[in-house]
């Protein structure tokens, strides 16, 4: 497999494969002005300042996903984000949480756990890091490839040694109003949490990332370390965690409570499960034109179908 050159990934390359998504965004939304939970706004026309856009570090080795889609360029990837602490709008994000301050940085895992245990940067560098390039499915319908570095979030979680009564997992976003412009737009359940399936968080696909395009995560896609769930629409995979804690109930998510009635505790990637405001059974890839038909389970039912064996995935969508 090639490796991509940073000097590959050109202002000019940036232009081009923001003027594509633009063009397939306008027939994702239909030029939308549908407000959105989970983001939705109509796509800002104006390039995000291309100064802003950290360039991609050498050790990147993989150019594609497993399925043979290439990846989604690093402009993209850090330049459209939804991180709704900082802004609604996904072309502002990288710009606003630019001087975001990521160190030092604490993870507390606790909860029904026999070694509950503070993480800092430094520990959680200290697990065996590696690449994982994913399919990043959003709810809103559009998607990307992404090359994460990180590890299973399995390592972690064994570490800390979950008690027998521990059925779920609990995660919970910094909100630090100082720091997140965000968190003064009224009307959001504060602070951002999300949930997992016990058996969920330990299958291997599940990772906590600290890196992207083999450097440290921006700001903006969650530093310095966020969860990625590849088979679940994108609002599962928190960023910028602080905290995690193993339950014995399902948890609440944000998207869950502030709109119970189209955002699911699963949210598992599903053709035939619509969204009640987007038809779930096509999307558009970053970079492409036409609209592509969205896989069961984001295109990983091998590896996670199992979890829902005998499941209703439309009552627990
Ligand atoms: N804390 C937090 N995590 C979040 C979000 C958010 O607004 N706040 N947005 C989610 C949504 S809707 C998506 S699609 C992904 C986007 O990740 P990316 O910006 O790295 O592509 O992050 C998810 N994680
Ligand atoms: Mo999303």
């Amino acid at each position: 497999m090639r490796k991509i050159h940073p000097s590959e990934i050109t202002p000019e390359s940036i232009y081009h494969s923001r003027r594509q998504f633009i063009k397939s965004a306008g027939i994702l939304t239909g030029g939308a002005l549908l407000l959105a939970a989970c983001g939705g706004e109509a796509p800002s026309i104006a390039p995000a300042p291309t100064a802003t856009l950290l360039k991609p570090g050498p050790t990147l080795t993989g150019s594609m996903d497993e399925l043979g889609n290439p990846l989604t360029p690093y402009a993209d990837v850090s330049g459209f984000n939804n991180f709704y602490e900082f802004s609604l709008s996904k072309t502002a994000v990288a710009d606003l949480a630019r001087d975001f301050e990521t160190s030092p940085w604490a993870v507390q895992v606790g909860g029904l756990v026999d070694k509950p245990r503070t993480f800092d940067l430094d520990d959680l560098m200290r697990f065996t890091q590696e690449e994982r390039i994913y399919r990043l499915r959003c709810v809103e319908t559009w998607s990307m490839v992404v090359p994460w570095t990180g590890f299973p979030l399995a390592t972690l979680l064994k570490e800390v040694e979950p008690t027998s009564n521990a059925a779920y997992v609990r995660f919970e976003t910094l909100s630090d109003s100082e720091r997140m412009p965000g968190l003064n737009t009224g009307g959001f359940p504060w602070p951002y949490v999300e949930g997992l399936r016990l058996d969920e968080a330990m299958n291997d696909l599940c990772i906590l990332a600290t890196g992207v395009y083999g450097k440290p995560l921006p700001p903006q896609n969650g530093a310095p370390v966020r969860l990625v769930v590849p088979w679940k629409y994108g609002f599962k995979s928190i960023k910028s965690i602080i905290r995690i804690d193993l339950v014995a109930e399902q948890p609440t998510s944000f998207w869950s409570a502030a709109a119970p009635n189209e955002y699911g505790f699963y949210a598992n990637v599903n053709p035939e499960v619509p969204h009640p405001r987007w038809s779930q059974a096509q999307e558009g890839r970053f970079g492409e034109s036409t609209r592509r038909d969205t896989l069961l389970f984001n295109g990983y039912a091998e590896e996670v179908g199992h979890l829902y064996t005998g499941m209703d995935l439309k009552a627990n969508f």
